[in-house]
């Protein structure tokens, strides 16, 4: 069942991961598990993209299989109070046009009870400053898959810290690392998008 939800992220089928997910799910698989799955198929992607077996075409088919069945997951992930933490502005940084993991930080910072703005990809310094200064925004969190645009990542957080609110800054995306959040003087790093949710919940406390 996980397999042929795997494969098909990876053949990107996205009319038909729509009802192998279902069916995963009636069968009794955990959500985390098909999510995993799908991440393990998009890994896959990126691989045979950088062997120069897929092209961007490819990639983007495959993005839109794994939309279509994160939404079909998206209810069995996501289960906290709505908003009672506070703001968490998100947003993919200039020059930066992947989503998908940002999505799902998103969507767990949510059912972790945080009420999320989410500034979509390509955002511009001006604009996440901009956002975070909005009244009860408690986080900001940056996301950046790219090594080309990990500059726009340190530049937003530069920004964001000049700006002397009283927000904490999480940073994350495949690129990033520990070193990389310590060196740019952002408030948390984590892997995934369930630790970037529990991080949240640390950083408010
Ligand atoms: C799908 C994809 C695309 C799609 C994106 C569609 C979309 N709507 O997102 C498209 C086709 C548009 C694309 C384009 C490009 N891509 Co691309 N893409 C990928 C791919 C295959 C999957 C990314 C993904 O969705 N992963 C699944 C999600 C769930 O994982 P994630 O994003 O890492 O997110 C998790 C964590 O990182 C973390 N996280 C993410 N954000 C944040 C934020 C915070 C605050 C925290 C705490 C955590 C966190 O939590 C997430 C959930 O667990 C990756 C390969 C890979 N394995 O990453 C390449 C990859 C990222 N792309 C790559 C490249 C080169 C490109 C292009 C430059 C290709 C080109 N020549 O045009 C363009 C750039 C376009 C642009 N300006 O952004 C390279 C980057 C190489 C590098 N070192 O910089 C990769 C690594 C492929 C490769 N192996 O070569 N791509």
């Amino acid at each position: 069942m996980l397999n042929k939800v795997n494969d098909l992220v990876i053949r990107g089928k996205a009319k038909l991961i729509t009802g192998a997910v279902a069916e995963a799910l009636e069968s009794g698989c955990a959500s985390e598990d098909i999510l995993t799955t799908m991440i393990a198929g998009m890994d896959i992607v990126g691989e045979r993209f950088k062997n120069g077996e897929i092209f961007v075409p490819e990639m983007l088919i495959a993005a839109k299989a794994m939309k279509k069945g994160v939404e079909v997951l998206k209810p069995h992930l996501a289960s906290g109070a709505a908003g009672a933490l506070g703001k968490v502005v998100i947003g993919t940084v200039a020059g930066d046009l992947h989503d998908i993991g940002k999505n799902l930080v998103a969507m767990m910072i949510e059912s972790a009870g945080f009420e999320v703005i989410d500034l979509g990809v390509d955002v511009p310094v001006e604009k996440f400053v901009a956002a975070a200064a909005e009244e009860g925004v408690k986080i900001v969190a940056c996301s950046a898959l790219l090594t080309t645009t990990m500059p726009a990542l340190e530049a937003t957080v530069a920004a964001l810290k000049a700006a002397g609110k009283d927000y904490k800054i999480m940073i994350g995306g495949a690129p990033i690392n520990q070193e990389f959040c310590d060196k740019v003087g952002a408030d948390a790093y984590t892997t995934d998008a369930a630790s970037a949710a529990k991080k949240a919940r640390e950083l408010v406390a």
